[in-house]
């Protein structure tokens, strides 16, 4: 009698435990699969992005409703290639135009502060490219593009931005989710913990966006959409931090999605802008302008995770480790 007592008690603690061990399984693959769940939103909060919600209808950014599906999670794999696109000589000659009649502002404000000398040498590289360009065959020309796709079958762009064809800033940060341009600007100005301004003192580039893959979407150059800096000086050519920042042409159609992205050079110049001389503290700084002191997201910011674009090197005169922050963003 005493051991058939014995016994059940054994079945039904043995029971308890596997339905305890089961609960914490559960939980914590939920945790790790889903994201711990975003904590409600307080009343000021709320106020916050109902500001910002109006202020992007106000500037006229469209937001389809997007079906809230899954988001990608840290540790999406990378697979790295090299884009080939067929272009003509009076293309790249086009191109080079473009990008320099971008730049006559900023040169013009960088002159006006006494940076002419800054001004010289940038209008050199203009030059020097021009001739490499002209020296070319004519016929078709082979332009390889080296590039990222992160995720299955999910976003695709180039590892470096470019001045019309010619290589410039690694991509160091990628934005997700709520992470249109338009977004990221938003949310650098008015609702990080370091905030940003927007600056015309840059010179403007762009970046190769393979979205063909996303419905709706193509593939082909993203100029820059938005630079911000901070820590600046009075003057255009003060040391600063600065990024530029190019978004996604549609949203991310793949699930597990990127919803709307975009990606920026983060990088520090020096006086007159002559040599970029950081990367990774800049690639800091953003990320720390999204965290609080101690390291814990924002009340608008997901998870945030690093990965190597295979972009390392010596770049101006300072080195690139190669790995990129993501940032989440999830208003
Ligand atoms: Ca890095």
């Amino acid at each position: 009698m005493q051991r058939k007592t014995q016994l059940k008690r054994r079945l039904v603690w043995g029971v308890l435990l596997t339905a305890a061990l089961l609960t914490l399984v559960t939980l914590a693959w939920q945790e790790g699969v889903q994201g711990a769940p975003p904590a409600p939103l307080t009343p000021d909060q709320m106020r916050l992005v109902a500001e910002k919600e109006r202020a992007k209808k106000e500037a006229g950014i469209v937001d389809l409703p997007s079906s809230e599906g899954m988001y990608v999670q840290p540790g999406e794999p990378v697979r790295q290639f090299v884009v080939t696109i067929q272009v003509t000589k009076a293309q790249l000659l086009a191109d080079l135009e473009a990008a320099q009649a971008s730049d006559n502002e900023y040169f013009n404000q960088l002159k006006r502060n006494g940076g002419y000398k800054a001004v010289q040498r940038m209008q050199g590289q203009y030059e020097k490219q021009r001739r490499s360009i002209e020296a070319l065959p004519d016929g078709p020309i082979s332009l390889k593009i080296p590039s990222v796709e992160v995720g299955q079958h999910s976003i695709c762009f180039s590892k470096f931005t470019y001045s019309g064809s010619q290589r410039k800033d690694p991509i160091n940060v990628v934005f997700y989710r709520v992470g249109k341009a338009w977004d990221v600007d938003y949310d650098m100005r008015n609702w990080t913990r370091l905030r940003w301004g927007r600056t015309s003192c840059g010179s403007s580039q762009r970046v190769y966006i393979c979205d063909a893959q996303h419905t709706g979407g193509w593939d082909g150059w993203r100029n820059m959409q938005y630079q911000l800096e901070r820590d600046a000086g009075w003057y255009c050519g003060s040391p600063r931090y600065h990024i530029r920042l190019f978004g996604s042409f549609v949203r991310d159609s793949d699930t597990p999605s990127f919803g709307w992205w975009s990606v920026g050079d983060a990088h520090h110049d020096n006086k007159w802008h002559r040599c970029t001389d950081g990367w990774e503290n800049a690639e800091s700084t953003v990320l720390n302008s999204f965290q609080t002191a101690d390291g814990s997201p924002l009340w608008f910011v997901g998870v945030r995770w690093q990965s190597d674009l295979g972009n390392a090197g010596h770049y101006d005169c300072a080195d690139n480790d190669g790995r990129a922050r993501f940032i989440e963003l999830l208003y």
